[in-house]
């Protein structure tokens, strides 16, 4: 397997869930963090925590991924070691809602759009051209879904923008084909986190009720796989991962025990 001590991941959203999961994984592993996400305090306070535990860099900065000029500004403003990122995890994203599309809110199609979407690219415009001017073994890895697989009902626009994430990936990979750099679209199924109490706009009976009767993944479980793909030698490109709780076998198709 190839160190990660001494590289520098960049992670979008890595305030909660699968994104500061990740955070911890690649401090453990020793590599150095660009930690983003709207919620600075909670950065601030991950961060203060990784540094006590490992011997690692953490820059931190606010970032709201669907804003084209804060994308730009802070990759320009990173100085020195901190412009040669390594690898890149594109984790801010999320679902807004689960309506019929004809009853759905716009407003929100356009949040999940913005993020899942443009964020996502317009981190990757910005810091690919800096992978290949540093001459670096860079890896884009992006979270995808189960949901960009299948699409459910009452999800149409949340999987349109994980198919979208699919679909760049594949792109992406053959756009840098005759380059060093590895492309890795995640898709987990289930995974319990902060997620489900988004999506129902702050109800945690709602949530709960998602994830009753199955197992579901957890962050560490993603951050786990995030971690092996960085890991691999420099030589293995590990393309596509989909992980599913071992009761979910696609995006809709799930088994859950009874509580009677
Ligand atoms: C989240 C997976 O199945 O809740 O990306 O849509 S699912």
């Amino acid at each position: 397997m190839a160190a990660l001590t001494d590289k520098t991941v960049f992670i979008s959203g890595a305030s909660s869930g699968i994104g500061e999961a990740c955070a911890l994984a690649f401090a453990r592993a020793g590599a150095n963090l660009i930690l983003c996400a709207r919620n600075t305090e909670k950065l601030e306070k991950l961060a203060d925590s990784l540094s006590k535990q490992y011997e690692v860099d953490i820059l931190v900065r606010h970032l709201d991924v669907r804003d084209k000029a804060e994308v730009t500004q802070l990759i320009d403003g990173l100085t020195g070691q901190w412009r040669r990122i390594d690898i890149l995890v594109n984790n801010a994203g999320l679902a807004l809602g689960l309506e019929k599309l004809q009853e759905g809110n716009p407003d929100e199609w356009d949040v999940m759009l913005d993020t899942n979407v443009k964020g996502l690219l317009y981190l990757t415009r910005a810091i690919v051209p800096l992978m290949l001017e540093h001459g670096l073994n860079g890896q884009i890895i992006n979270l995808g879904s189960t949901a960009g697989i299948h699409s459910y009902q009452g999800g149409a626009v949340y999987c349109a923008t994980k198919a979208a994430v699919k679909f760049i990936s594949d792109g992406l990979r053959m756009d840098v084909v005759d380059k060093p750099i590895r492309v890795t679209n995640i898709q987990p199924g289930m995974v319990e986190t902060n997620f489900s109490v988004t999506r129902f706009r702050g109800s945690q009976e709602k949530a709960d009720n998602v994830y009753s009767g199955i197992q579901p993944l957890v962050a560490e479980d993603i951050a786990d796989i995030v971690l092996y793909t960085a890991s691999v030698p420099p030589h293995v490109q590990i393309c596509e991962v989909t992980v599913t709780p071992v009761n979910q076998a696609t995006a809709g198709v799930v088994y859950k025990k009874s509580n009677n």
